[in-house]
């Protein structure tokens, strides 16, 4: 008795072994996903071994909350009358697209006019008329810009 089961325990074929492995491993595969994907705000949580599929499913999240509640309402066009709306008010994470309407090459400069340096990633440069150039708001704050052309055109993000 006991000596048949050994002869079938070895003679069990290949295939056999592949299928039990592949069970095992993709019961362990799902698990360990489980686990890890489980608590909702553990995404910001490195996990050892496990930075691979963490990112995949990290990124597509952040990117999605911004995009997703854009719409138009967080675009200020430049045109001969400045910028519209002059005071914009967001939620941190969002971006900002400005589009220039005015008819001639424009700039977004962070201000104080001339040396730009309250918030230098609103440096942001020149654009043509039908331009548009976008930054996207991290930290809450009042971030005053101008266009560095027409320096009276003047315009304010409040990121709460
Ligand atoms: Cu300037």
């Amino acid at each position: 008795m006991n000596n048949t089961e050994e002869d079938n325990y070895k003679k069990r074929p290949l295939w056999q072994w592949i299928m039990i492995y592949s069970i095992i491993g993709g019961i362990i595969y799902f698990a360990a996903y489980y686990f890890v994907l489980k608590p909702p705000h553990n995404y910001n949580i490195p996990v050892v071994g496990w930075s691979q599929p963490q990112e995949a499913v990290q990124q597509p999240i952040q990117q999605l909350t911004p995009m997703q509640n854009n719409d138009t309402k967080n675009v200020v066009i430049l045109d001969s009358s400045g910028f519209s709306p002059a005071t914009l008010t967001i939620k941190a994470g969002f971006t900002v697209i400005w589009k220039n309407n005015s008819g001639q090459s424009a700039t977004v400069n962070s201000d104080p006019h001339p040396i730009h340096t309250d918030y230098p990633p609103l440096n942001l440069g020149t654009f043509p008329n039908g331009g548009t150039l976008q930054l996207t708001f991290d930290k809450p704050g009042t971030y005053g810009y101008h266009n560095h052309l027409n320096p009276n055109e003047k315009g304010t993000i409040i990121v709460q």
